[in-house]
């Protein structure tokens, strides 16, 4: 018999490393559930395992069943103040149908009409877009409209004002990431509302935008400038830049240099200008080249990973799925379990003679607590 009326259910079992089964052990444990309390022996191995065992379960999302469904919102779904933004949530399958790609992340496919504005507002989850393909949103942090064009990455740290707006003809598709699952976990977020429209100063277009102007040059720290917020000053980071840095590294390599992280593979991290550190406090954003016919070497990392391919196309192994993917698709790395990448001609149409993977993580996370471990 339990008792009824608890949530704690302990069962007796005949197991090593378990009491002895008696009337007066089964007496106990309603005595445990009564009082809510769990004892440390029936929950040891589940609460403390050897490694990371992650409740997420590696997942393929495919660019060109998706897009069409946030097309379709484009439709269907309008958007504005309440609903905020036309975000559709990477549901990892196995966390219960939240909207959470792994235990700490939010990714999503965001949709903006020809002409439509997203309302401002702020929150403490660290944000950032990528673009795979398209232009014409700029997004307006702090009252500083941002272009965003394919291939660029766009960081923002929490507690900044932000809108978009679509200043173009056509609809425009990108993906946010979020720490929106750590905060919800840890219970630490604030959210508020900001302007229902921004100002016609603040809808213009811009081809760079201030923050650019001020942050975005290698090695150049602006004097006079003072960051206000945690995270990153530079508001996006351009794809000639990183384009190039990973070309230059391939092209070293091809000339004997050093430089890549492992042959065929090149890699950048995007770092805030000021101390070199990560982007954003939560999140790590990284973009990988990996040269036609080259493969990662297998890798384990504590904490979660989400890619999008940019470009070309190859074969993802995580865990024990594998799949081939091509431009624009989505996939999720949960904690501790082995990734690696081959890249390999595909039937996509475009291809970079390559594979160009965008990645982000809640690396900064474990970092900062001392509990991140890496195979290799
Ligand atoms: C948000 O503000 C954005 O600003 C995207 O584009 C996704 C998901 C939940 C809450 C706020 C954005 C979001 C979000």
């Amino acid at each position: 018999m339990t008792n009824e009326k608890s949530p704690v259910r302990l069962t007796a079992v005949d197991k090593p490393g378990q009491p002895l089964v008696s009337p007066e052990l089964e007496e106990l444990y309603r005595g445990f559930e009564k009082e809510m309390l769990v004892p440390l022996w029936i929950e040891i191995s589940g609460l403390m395992p050897q490694h990371p065992q992650s409740k997420a379960q590696p997942h393929l999302w495919r660019w060109n069943d998706i897009l069409p469904l946030a097309e379709r919102s484009g439709d269907l779904v309008p958007v504005g103040r309440g609903g905020e933004r036309r975000a559709i949530a990477l549901a990892n399958p196995s966390l219960g149908g939240r909207p959470f790609v792994s235990p700490t992340l939010w990714a999503a496919i965001q949709y903006l009409m020809p002409g439509e504005n997203a309302p401002e507002h702020r929150h403490t989850q660290h944000a950032f877009r990528f673009v795979v393909e398209g232009e014409g949103v700029w997004t307006v942090v702090g009252r500083d409209p941002v272009p965003m064009r394919r291939g660029d990455f766009l960081p923002q740290a929490g507690w900044n004002w932000h809108a978009h707006h679509n200043a173009t003809e056509s609809p425009m598709a990108w993906i946010d990431g979020l720490d929106i699952p750590f905060q919800y976990e840890t219970e630490s977020q604030f959210f508020e509302f900001g302007r229902d429209e921004i100002s016609d100063a603040e809808r213009t277009t811009p081809e760079r935008s201030r923050s650019q102007m001020l942050w975005g040059h290698p090695g150049l720290t602006p004097i006079g400038a003072i960051p206000a917020a945690p995270g990153t000053p530079l508001l996006s980071y351009r794809w000639e830049h990183t384009d190039q840095a990973l070309s230059d590294q391939l092209e070293l390599e091809r000339l004997g240099f050093d430089g890549v992280v492992e042959p065929g593979h090149a890699a950048v991290r995007f770092t805030n200008p000021i101390g070199g550190g990560d982007v954003l406090p939560t999140i790590r954003a990284e973009f990988h080249r990996i040269r036609r016919g080259a493969e990662t070497a297998p890798r384990r990392e504590v904490g979660s990973s989400v890619y999008q391919v940019f470009d070309g196309s190859g074969v993802i192994s995580v865990g024990t799925e594998k799949w081939s993917v091509g431009r624009g698709d989505l996939f999720v790395v949960p904690s501790w379990q082995e990734f690696t990448a081959k890249s390999e001609a595909g039937s996509t149409d475009s291809d970079s003679g390559g594979l160009d993977l965008f990645r982000f993580s809640d690396a900064p996370i474990f970092e900062a607590l001392n509990l991140h471990r890496a195979s290799n």
